[in-house]
């Protein structure tokens, strides 16, 4: 029986995997930890700090943890503030947790990369696993520097790091908080309480995106796959769908023809503009069965209801 730590639990990632991991695994076995003080759920929460190594093996021992999430990270448009903290906090504290690994003291780990891997001379369309690669924000150099320990740490020490190379997520509950794609939630939002939506994306500017629900069902696939079917040892492209600003606002205006987007890009545009249009993603599904059930509209119809926008 696993007994598992989710850091970042608060995260736009972490509040819906804390919710679906506690469906499935017993209540006294599911710790969260996140960098605020406490959980938004009823479950056991952990004050631990990602970047020390002592806290992070004291609660992980204290607490018989045998396998982590590890989500917290500093995203692409947040970490051009600040590049030398954005590569302290995602690179030190993922060392951290691969360092527990070695010692055999985590069995198992799941740690989220990006699309922000890629760059300005990887191929565009139908994005392959094996590609160019030389990303243009910090935050991107932090997930392929961190992609290429999880492979070496898998090859050389034999710990059993999983990682997916995500899209721009969309979700209805926690918003995400510092990235480039964040426009596609941000519009329901605004949407929503009848405000202009001021988009700092050109409105055709595509990028691969995946609803919440298809993040969370990749992550218990991923890790519920044997060890052995797994070819990637660095981390797993996979593709949800590919949209501009202008699909959304067209389905927005469809609905409320008085709302209205400014188009206004700014720093993003270039760290958009470098990334993918769209994502193959042939390696997830062969190995452990991807498939997305979300697809573009079926997102939007689902922010829509899950927002009381109807
Ligand atoms: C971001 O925009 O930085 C993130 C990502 C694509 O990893 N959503």
């Amino acid at each position: 029986m696993s007994r598992v730590l989710i850091i970042g639990s608060e995260g736009q990632i972490g509040t819906q995997l804390s919710l679906a991991l506690s469906k499935i695994i017993d209540f006294d076995n599911l710790f969260l930890s996140d960098i605020c003080d406490q959980s938004k759920t009823d479950l056991k929460y952990l004050r631990v700090d990602a970047l020390s190594y002592d806290d992070l093996k004291k609660n992980i021992l204290d607490n018989d943890i045998t396998e982590v999430y590890h989500l917290a990270a500093i995203l692409s448009a947040k970490g051009e503030k600040d590049p030398m903290r954005t590569w302290d906090l995602n690179m030190n504290s993922l060392f951290n947790i691969l360092n527990l690994a070695k010692e055999k003291i985590i069995k198992k780990v799941f740690w989220p990369s990006s699309i922000a891997v890629f760059g300005d001379n990887s191929s565009k369309n139908n994005t392959p696993q094996f590609t160019d690669k030389e990303p243009i924000t910090v935050y991107g150099i932090s997930k392929l520097s961190g992609e290429n320990w999880c492979k070496y740490y898998n090859e050389r020490y034999d710990t059993d790091i999983r990682s997916i190379r995500f899209p721009g997520v969309i979700s209805y509950d926690t918003p995400p908080g510092g990235g480039t794609t964040d426009y596609a939630v941000d519009i329901f939002h605004s949407f929503k309480s009848g405000k202009i939506y001021n988009c700092f994306l050109k409105e055709d500017t595509t990028l691969p995106m995946i609803y919440i629900d298809d993040v969370i069902n990749s992550i218990i696939k991923l890790m519920k796959t044997p060890k052995d079917n797994l070819r990637i040892k660095s981390s797993y492209n996979i593709s949800g769908f590919s949209m501009s600003p202008k699909m959304i606002a067209e389905e927005l205006i469809n609905i409320n023809k008085e709302f209205k987007v400014e188009y206004n890009s700014d720093f993003r545009q270039k760290i958009a503009d470098s990334w993918p249009n769209s994502i193959k993603d042939k390696y997830a599904r062969e190995d452990w069965g991807w498939k997305e059930n979300f697809d573009f509209k079926k997102t939007v119809n689902e922010m829509i209801t899950k927002l009381n926008m109807k």
